[in-house]
């Protein structure tokens, strides 16, 4: 039992309680088993956030509204999963926000490197009116998108060479790492920039490309390192933080259609409780995913503010190749809402 209890500890933190669910039930207005299809582990907060927003539409509905979810891209990738919604084969899916910008081009401010900070900057630019323009942006692509939560902030892995400077990136003599980065033209901007190979690639091909060395590494939030078990095939770690993405909770408009005005009401407020404490729990997860990768082996590089400005100074270009693109007066608004939550 111990050592159960400690392989079942191994891959999650000592992680809060959902909230209670309160509220009152919605009426009887027939029933509906809604099919969810999401990129990650049972393990990630994005697996357990969304087993909690199917808790309260059960709960909440008398058991009338059941949600699904099935983990670990077994019902696609996230641009596949996105195009099941639009065509209705799919109720719901989680996708990040980057493979979404095919949809909502705006969405790609979320790719500009070093944009956000701070968690609390990401989080306050996530539950803003400018954020929420986004996501009504998506009206009409047959798209629905509810609310945004945390995949959280991006850092490097690779199987060659520990990374501390752009030019261990770009390798110089060496030759530029080969680096998967997901389908949006500003990451491989970002990774073009820094003198690596970019390979975009879906999540779900990525474990076997790096097991077999057709990509030296990728990036992505340390949790999701973990609950993929990255580090079996990734020696080398670097907290460069360097794109913080949001997850976009998204359902089939053909579904939201479907549903009684009530039942979408109760939808759309599951959706902000569920994405609230998804943020809560990737809150959690983020440094103990770090150290628990490191316990395992994984040799993680820390970077200091010189280190790290080395890298912001490495990717200006990216800024001026994207911010025309994706608008400078949305930047200007987002950069406003960082610097209030960075000056109280
Ligand atoms: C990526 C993303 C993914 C998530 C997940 C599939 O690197 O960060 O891990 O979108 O839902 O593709």
């Amino acid at each position: 039992a111990t050592l159960t209890l400690g392989m079942a500890h191994a891959q999650t933190p000592d992680l809060s309680e959902p909230p209670a669910i309160d509220g009152e039930m919605v009426g009887d207005h027939g029933s509906h088993t809604i099919r969810m299809g999401i990129g990650l582990a049972e393990t990630s907060p994005q697996y357990l956030s969304s087993q909690y927003f199917a808790d309260i539409l059960a709960e909440r509905s008398d058991g009338r509204l059941t949600v699904n979810v099935f983990p670990n891209s077994q019902l696609g990738d996230d641009v596949q999963m996105m195009e099941m919604m639009q065509t209705g084969t799919l109720d719901m899916s989680y996708p990040s926000s980057s493979p979404a910008t095919t949809y909502v081009p705006e969405l790609a401010a979320f790719d500009l490197p070093f944009l956000l900070p701070t968690r609390e900057a990401a989080v306050a630019v996530m539950n803003s009116d400018v954020a929420q323009g986004m996501l009504d942006a998506f009206d009409g692509s047959g798209i629905k998108a509810l609310a945004f939560s945390e995949n959280g902030y991006r850092q490097l892995s690779n199987s060659v060479r520990p990374v501390e400077t752009p030019e261990d990136v770009g390798g110089l003599d060496m030759g530029g790492l080969t680096i998967r980065t997901m389908e949006n033209p500003v990451h491989l901007s970002i990774w073009e920039t820094l003198g690596a190979n970019p390979t975009p690639m879906a999540f779900g091909e990525l474990f076997s490309a790096m097991e077999q060395g057709v990509v030296d590494g990728q990036e992505n939030p340390w949790s999701t390192i973990l609950t993929s078990n990255f580090h079996e095939v990734q020696e080398y770690g670097s907290e460069t933080r360097h794109v913080y993405t949001p997850f976009i909770l998204m359902m089939s408009e053909r579904t939201w259609d479907d549903l009684h005005p009530e039942y979408q009401e109760l939808v759309q407020e599951a959706a902000r409780k569920s994405a609230a404490y998804e943020i809560q729990l990737a809150t959690e997860y983020d440094d103990w995913a770090r150290n628990q990768l490191e316990e395992r082996g994984m040799q993680i590089t820390r970077l200091n503010d010189e280190q790290i400005a080395a890298f912001q100074e490495a990717v200006q270009p990216v800024y001026d190749e994207w911010a025309p693109e994706i608008g400078e007066d949305l930047i200007a608004d987002i950069r406003e809402i960082v610097d209030e939550t960075m000056n109280d």
